[in-house]
């Protein structure tokens, strides 16, 4: 039987498990990266298994996400990430060099390779065929220090494409489709491979824009084919030698297949407050528009930054719209300004921010009260952009600069002609904000410059036979990471600081849990289906943990955040019966004996005292896994490993 293109890169990886559908896989990863919000947390726990050198060909600690700095605490973080990625053996690109999945793919990505980033935007590099996965900080330390990661084999879904995009219609139009049929937890427990003739007239950054947002899918990752197209990219970034041809076999077998015929597309918007909340731009059109937000790792690479220029030249925006642009990375905002289109973009009216993540995280850039707000980013969770009744919509740059020029929400066809786009064959190749790591030597006498705004991991304890905790929380379906640990500039630059962080924890949901949590000293959340979607943010585990959080139950769980819940020691668990959500409320005291028998035979039953039900729920952890949660988290357990 044929294989198809992931299975091909895991099958060259494979370090133990089998590859059926379900069962535990171990991968060996070649690649690292990691951004600052998460970098942090991470190089704190590279640091304590006490590995000198990084053990992977390549590992690379961004800073784009923290780079507000309105006090000491970013900074400080930004010196420790980069004296530590010196002493052991990381790349370290500086604060302006770009969106760590931009420059990743730029600079660094290379078909064929495995790759784990802590940010869940990771598989970006799928654009040209790296197997990328997001995951939680703990693991791409342990991946840093030689550890394999462990994923559970996915299904494959083939996407295949037919035809050609009609002018104004885009890559992030293709994806705001896939987003509609198959809705936010469509692709969980699913790679996707995207392939057909229709592929062939997609470029490396559109093709980044689908991968880059296959994790709104909740799927494990997403990838293209490795092919001509692919090494004109790498030829253009000076890396052509890195270039191998990939794809999947004619007879490899997929779980399922989805066509897509491109040329029958429309300019599609995510609406408040879901990526997958998608209809046409069409039917929304003549909505009044406060705020335009163009950039973040989805959409801001050199084309899109070129079409958006071309669109806006000899143009200004309307008075009441607002309208910033943050190219990628340093390399398509100097190529920006080389070739006169920066010009063009700051003759409209727009606010050229830094190549960072900026507000697509809420890092500035703030709308006002109730405002509407149009970007080109990933995410629309409601309280992300820092304006907790914004509403925001997900759209293309087109789609963006029509509703800048226009005040209201347009169909990007009434611009008129689309300007041809013309791709320079070579990019402008500048690694000078790429700061390579010390000699082996030189790292002995390295000091690791630590400020104050560090604060002690939260205790772990191991999961013990029995548990009787109070139901602290109750929440529905579709809760994301953004719920359970916020981000924002208010908040981020207390990554490293889990006790300050914890005050905020689920405030878009409830602002007492912290207080109750606390109070009730150990306790049960519960949530509805797809619980923690979105970010890798291992936070949105080791939070709750701090708060005395022992176990979630809930409907169904998210890939990454199931996978960080487990490394902190907390235990997930599912109701056998979906219905049986209904059968606990908030406040109710919960119990379960046995742990761990349940935890060999995958079943446990939940004993609700405060109303005397009995309710089933199921469990299926690995033996790694048990072992995780009784050790009390993965740095518990390499410990013992080492
Ligand atoms: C995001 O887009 O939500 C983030 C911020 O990039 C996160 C990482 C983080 O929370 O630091 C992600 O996607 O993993
Ligand atoms: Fe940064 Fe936004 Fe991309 Fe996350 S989704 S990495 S915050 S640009």
């Amino acid at each position: 039987m044929g294989l198809t293109i992931a299975q091909k890169i895991i099958q060259a990886h494979l370090l133990s498990g089998e590859m059926t559908v379900g069962s535990e896989i171990a991968l060996r990863i070649d690649q690292t990266l990691t951004q600052d919000a998460t970098g942090t947390m991470a190089y704190l726990e590279f640091e304590s298994m006490g590995i000198d050198r990084v053990r992977t060909e390549r590992s690379v600690a961004y800073i784009d996400h923290n780079t507000l700095q309105s006090g000491f605490e970013n900074a400080d973080d930004h010196r420790f990430i980069q004296s530590i990625a010196k002493k052991h053996g990381i790349y370290f690109s500086r604060p302006g060099n770009g969106i760590c999945h931009q420059v990743h793919l730029e600079r660094f990505g290379v078909p064929g390779k495995t790759l784990i980033g802590s940010d869940s935007h990771t598989p970006t590099g799928g654009g040209i065929g790296m197997l990328a996965f997001g995951a939680g900080g703990l693991d791409v330390a342990v991946a840093m220090g030689g550890g394999a990661y462990y994923i559970t084999m996915p299904k494959m879904i083939k996407v295949n494409l037919t035809g050609k995009l009609r002018p104004f219609v885009t890559a992030k139009d293709v994806s705001l489709e896939i987003l509609r049929i198959l809705s936010v937890k469509g692709g969980v427990g699913s790679i996707i491979e995207w392939g057909g003739e229709g592929i062939q007239t997609l470029s490396v950054p559109e093709r980044a824009t689908i991968t880059n947002m296959g994790t709104e899918l909740g799927a494990t990752t997403s990838i293209f084919p490795s092919d001509e197209i692919t090494r004109d990219f790498l030829r253009a970034e000076g890396r052509e030698a890195d270039y191998v041809p990939l794809t999947s076999d004619p007879d490899a077998v997929y779980d399922r297949v989805i066509d897509i015929d491109l040329s029958t597309l429309q300019p599609m918007i995510a609406c408040p407050h879901s990526p997958d909340n998608v209809v046409t731009v069409e039917s929304l059109k003549g909505t009044k528009v406060d705020q335009v937000c163009i950039g973040s790792c989805t959409n801001s690479s050199l084309l899109d930054m070129l079409k958006v220029a071309a669109l806006l030249k000899g143009k200004t925006i309307k008075p009441d719209v607002s309208l910033s642009i943050s190219p990628g990375s340093k390399q398509v905002l100097s190529m920006l300004a080389d070739c006169g289109a920066l010009s063009d973009i700051l003759a409209s009216g727009a606010r050229v921010l830094e190549c960072a993540c900026g507000p697509c995280i809420g890092m500035g850039f703030s709308p006002n009260s109730a405002g509407v707000s149009l970007r080109t980013f990933n995410r629309n969770f409601e309280g992300r952009s820092g304006t907790a009744d914004a509403k925001v919509y997900l759209v293309s740059p087109e789609t963006a600069v029509a509703a800048a020029l226009t005040g209201e929400i347009t169909d990007p066809i009434l611009l008129g002609e689309m300007p041809a786009i013309e791709m320079p064959k070579q990019f402008k190749i500048d690694d000078s904000a790429v700061i390579a790591p010390a000699s082996l030597e030189e790292a002995k006498n390295l000091e690791i410059l630590r400020g104050p705004n560090i604060k002690k991991f939260p205790d772990c304890r191991g999961q013990e036979d029995s548990i009787r905790a109070e139901l602290v929380l109750k929440v529905g379906d579709n809760i994301t990471t953004d719920h359970i640990m916020p981000a924002g500039a208010k908040i981020l630059p207390y990554r490293s600081n889990i006790p300050y962080l914890s005050q905020y924890c689920f405030g878009v949901c409830d602002k007492t849990f912290p207080e109750r949590a606390k109070a009730a000293g150990q306790s049960i959340v519960v949530g509805g289906v797809n619980y923690g979607q979105g970010s890798s943010r291992e936070h949105a585990a080791l939070v709750p943990l701090y708060l005395g959080v022992r176990v979630v139950i809930t409907k169904s769980f998210a890939r990454i955040h199931v996978a960080n819940l487990i490394n902190a020691g907390i235990m997930p668990l599912t109701f056998a019966n979906p219905e049986d959500y209904e059968k606990v409320s908030q406040g109710d005291m919960l119990s379960i004996d046995g742990v761990w028998a349940g935890m060999d035979n995958g079943r446990m039953t939940l004993r609700n005292e405060t109303t005397g039900e009995q309710i089933p729920l199921v469990c299926s952890f690995t033996d790694r896994q048990k072992a995780i949660l009784k050790a009390g988290s993965l740095l518990a357990y390499t410990r013992e490993q080492i």
